[in-house]
């Protein structure tokens, strides 16, 4: 099998646009920095990363009967919301598991930004007291249970949409999308910069761009940053995705330990809490490009870019793709700390 060989349903508007930060390259005065913007590709909810994702997973939800997506994720999960939009979209109904995440203290974090366009959207959402985990969830399980109890047909969707056999098609699809623009813009990234907490996004990606390598491309590096403090439940939960999804693709052969690259160092103590590399990385975005990122995903990632620029780790003549997943709609949520 090949990716070619998976069945699409499209869910954006077609391949997600690059974009020069000229302003902010010229600033950090290193690599030369682009960024893929995932957070402008779709018209449903406002898109991002899980959108790419469902495109691979919605054919299997329709082959399979169900008239309920059920998923799970924190108050401001990006991801429920997304699952919430795709549901509307397709006329299903979705249940949505939302679980205490984040100690955050924000007194709207369970009514703005991502989890009010949900309830727009008519999901069926659940607050759930548990704390922050990207495995299987007891509580997802009940949801799942109660559907069915109801007389539903529920189809379940892990966090992130990653622990789904099909999960890192989306991103492994994104690799082959990056080689033909690169192809029609005349320009080669040896460097991806990628944000990672529940790992399909990277897993697909390190899939993809090895089986595009294998088929006589240039190799490339492509760097996780890891957001979500758990670090060897993110690099073993990459690690295992990529293996599979390489596997689905038809890659032909083991992906090595040095392909799974996530660095830590940007996520502060927990997932969730901005730190001040956080919040410093949302300015300059911002005030740089008006590239508006988050405190939980995006503005982590970000930090790690301009530290591995700035220190040279990616070296001046390197040309960087920053993929940007989306996430603004948390920002919502943290009206305390963002100027
Ligand atoms: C998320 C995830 P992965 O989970 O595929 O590693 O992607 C990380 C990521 N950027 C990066 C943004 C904006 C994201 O939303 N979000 C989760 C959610 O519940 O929203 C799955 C954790």
């Amino acid at each position: 099998m090949a990716i070619s060989d998976f069945e699409r349903y499209p869910l954006t508007f077609g391949p997600s646009p690059l974009q020069r930060l000229d302003r902010l390259t010229a600033h950090l005065g290193g690599a030369q920095i682009w960024a893929k913007r995932e957070d402008v590709s779709s018209g449903l909810a406002f898109g991002g990363n899980k959108v790419r994702k469902l495109e691979y997973i919605v054919p299997d939800i329709l082959a399979s009967g169900a008239d309920t997506l059920v998923s799970i994720g924190g108050y401001q999960s990006n991801h429920t919301r997304q699952v919430a939009a795709v549901a509307a979209h397709l006329g299903l109904k979705a249940v949505l598991v939302q679980e205490t995440w984040v100690d955050w203290p924000d007194p709207l974090n369970d009514r703005v930004g991502n989890i009010q366009l949900s309830r727009i959207m008519g999901a069926e959402v659940r607050i759930d007291p548990h704390g922050f985990d990207i495995g299987i969830r007891e509580s997802w399980q009940d949801a799942l249970n109660d559907v069915e109890a109801r007389g539903g047909k529920p189809y379940p969707i892990p966090a992130g949409a990653s622990e789904h056999r099909l999960g890192g098609l989306g991103f492994a699809n994104w690799a082959y999308e990056v080689a033909e623009q690169e192809k029609a813009l005349g320009v080669f990234f040896d460097t991806i910069i990628v944000c990672t907490v529940t790992g399909s996004t990277h897993a697909g990606m390190i899939a993809g761009f090895a089986a595009l390598e294998q088929a006589g491309g240039r190799p490339r590096r492509v760097i996780g940053i890891d957001a979500s403090a758990t670090i060897d439940q993110t690099r073993d939960q990459v690690g295992r995705i990529a293996r599979h999804t390489a596997d689905l693709i038809g890659l032909g052969r083991e992906l090595r330990d040095d392909e799974i690259t996530v660095l830590e160092g940007w996520a502060g103590d927990k997932y969730g809490i901005p730190v001040e590399s956080t919040l410093e990385a949302i300015r300059l975005s911002g005030r740089m490009e008006a590239m508006i990122i988050d405190p939980v995903y995006e503005g982590k990632s970000m930090a790690g870019l301009v530290d591995l620029v700035t220190s040279r780790a990616i070296p001046a003549d390197s040309t960087v793709l920053y993929a940007h997943l989306g996430g603004q709609l948390a920002l919502n949520a943290y009206t305390g700390i963002v100027p």
